[in-house]
């Protein structure tokens, strides 16, 4: 091979790693969550409803018409150690609202206004939840949900649960 060749070749190896390496790989992303009100069908909705991320990724809701709405996590629909998020009310067409997720886990959502007409999304950030994450069912709750765990776990598995022995005797 000559000099000329390959030097060549070697700038076409160079190219082929450009293109397959992805320079923002890595990075932080910013997502976009289409805030729609659709007047014909009454119907108010989060596009897409639901949304993985990764941790430091930032979501920016964009109001797509002048229609009053906001974005807000349910009073238990976040993370352990995260923060509860809440945007102003976005009455104009394009107004937009951005939240940085630095915590892993799932973010429930809604729209206050339209609550009632099931305006409502989720943010997942990261993978799924670990064990160390599983949820640990109260005394109360275990009371509450007797009768449907009895449908899965013998007595014995249920008394085993985090309080729950003073419960169910
Ligand atoms: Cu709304």
């Amino acid at each position: 091979m000559n000099a000329g060749r390959k030097v060549a070749s070697s700038l076409a190896l160079w190219a082929l790693c450009l293109g397959v390496v992805d320079p923002a790989w890595g990075q932080p992303t910013e997502h976009k969550v289409q805030i729609i009100s659709d007047m014909d069908a009454f119907h108010m909705y989060f596009e897409p409803r639901h949304l993985r991320i990764e941790t430091g990724d930032t979501v920016t809701w964009i109001n797509q018409e002048a229609m009053i709405h906001n974005v807000m996590t349910y009073p238990d629909g976040f993370p352990q150690g995260a923060a509860a998020f809440e945007s102003p009310f976005l009455a104009k067409a394009d107004e937009t609202y951005s939240q940085t997720f630095e915590l892993p886990g799932v973010y429930e959502y809604h729209c206050l206004p339209h609550l009632i007409m099931g305006m409502h999304g989720s943010i997942q950030v990261g993978d799924p939840s670990t064990e160390a994450e599983f949820h640990v069912p109260s005394a109360a709750e275990v009371k509450v949900y007797r009768n449907k765990l009895l449908e899965y776990f013998d007595q014995d598995d249920i008394s085993t649960f985090q309080g729950a022995s003073a419960v169910v005797e």
